[in-house]
């Protein structure tokens, strides 16, 4: 039988439309597929939580894929080389407590899992804004890059969801928009972007972990975000950090999640 054109852009469309339909209302919208989003959607779709992940570019990975200076390999500590032995990703040791692994591995084997555990990424597609309701976030706003990169004057569209992830590295996208746009403090020290500061890797990693938290409500910042929203440093090409606080964000999302479902169940009986 030969193959139908008609058939094959039928099928694209009827698969992703069907996809887009069902991503419009979602547990958690995460904002950025670099490493911090990548393991918060696998974790959150592992947990059966519906999740939505949009990306600007045309691949995920954010910056993860140049390892250091465009070498193709990153370094993680103990705590992070957990995480990547679980995604199945191999590591090398280096010296006591510094692992390599090759970044291209690791980047594909995080979209792989995340995908697999049912999260649904979205290339090519930007968060430009967030629907706010009574001082809250409610979900985001999307819009197709290509619109955005034409500077093309086109509408979005929007996705309602329960969280948000800031996920978007070192432009903390999402949490400007809110500090530029809503009458509200953030929930930082100023109640303002703090920005981010210099490299200090080890500092670095630890304040990842310990700015990973919401910054308004229902809106966490994870990864690079979160250290640029809450004025730490940056760390430069060693990614357990980012990794963990992927992890983090989504376990305290989930208990969330999880908290709310017992009360609804409980109202209804
Ligand atoms: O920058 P990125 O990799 O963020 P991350 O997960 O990791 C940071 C490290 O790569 C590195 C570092 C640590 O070693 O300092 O920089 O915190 O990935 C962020 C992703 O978000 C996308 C962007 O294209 C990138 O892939 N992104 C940014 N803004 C938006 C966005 C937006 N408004 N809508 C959709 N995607």
């Amino acid at each position: 039988m030969p193959l139908s054109e008609r058939t094959i852009t039928e099928a694209i469309i009827k698969s992703y439309t069907d996809k887009l339909l069902d991503a419009i209302s979602c547990d958690v919208a995460i904002v950025g597929a670099g490493p911090a989003g990548l393991v918060a959607a696998a974790d959150l779709a592992r947990g059966g939580w519906k999740t939505c992940l949009f990306e600007r570019k045309l691949s995920i990975g954010g910056g993860m894929w140049g390892g250091g200076m465009m070498m193709n390999e990153i370094v993680v500590q103990d705590e992070g080389k957990e995480i990547l032995d679980e995604f199945g990703i191999n590591t090398k040791p280096f010296k006591k407590g510094y692992y390599t692994a090759d970044s291209i591995e690791t980047v594909c084997s995080l979209g792989a899992r995340a995908c697999k555990n049912g999260a649904k990424i979205f290339n090519l597609v930007s968060v430009e804004d967030i629907i706010l309701k009574e001082n809250k976030a409610v979900g985001v706003v999307i819009n197709w890059t290509a619109v955005e990169m034409a500077g093309l004057h086109v509408d979005p569209l929007t996705v309602d969801s329960r969280f948000i992830i800031d996920s978007t590295g070192h432009p903390a996208e999402v949490v400007r928009v809110i500090e530029r746009k809503v009458d509200a403090r953030l929930l930082t020290p100023s109640g303002k972007v703090e920005g981010e500061r210099s490299l200090w890797a080890d500092r670095a990693e630890q304040t990842t972990i310990e700015n990973t938290k919401e910054i308004f409500p229902n809106v966490y910042v994870a990864g690079m975000c979160a250290n640029a929203s809450f004025g730490s440093y940056r760390m430069g090409p060693i990614f357990g950090g980012m990794l963990l606080s992927g992890r983090k964000a989504a376990k305290i999302i989930a208990d969330r999640l999880r908290k709310e479902k017992e009360e609804q169940q409980q109202q209804q009986t």
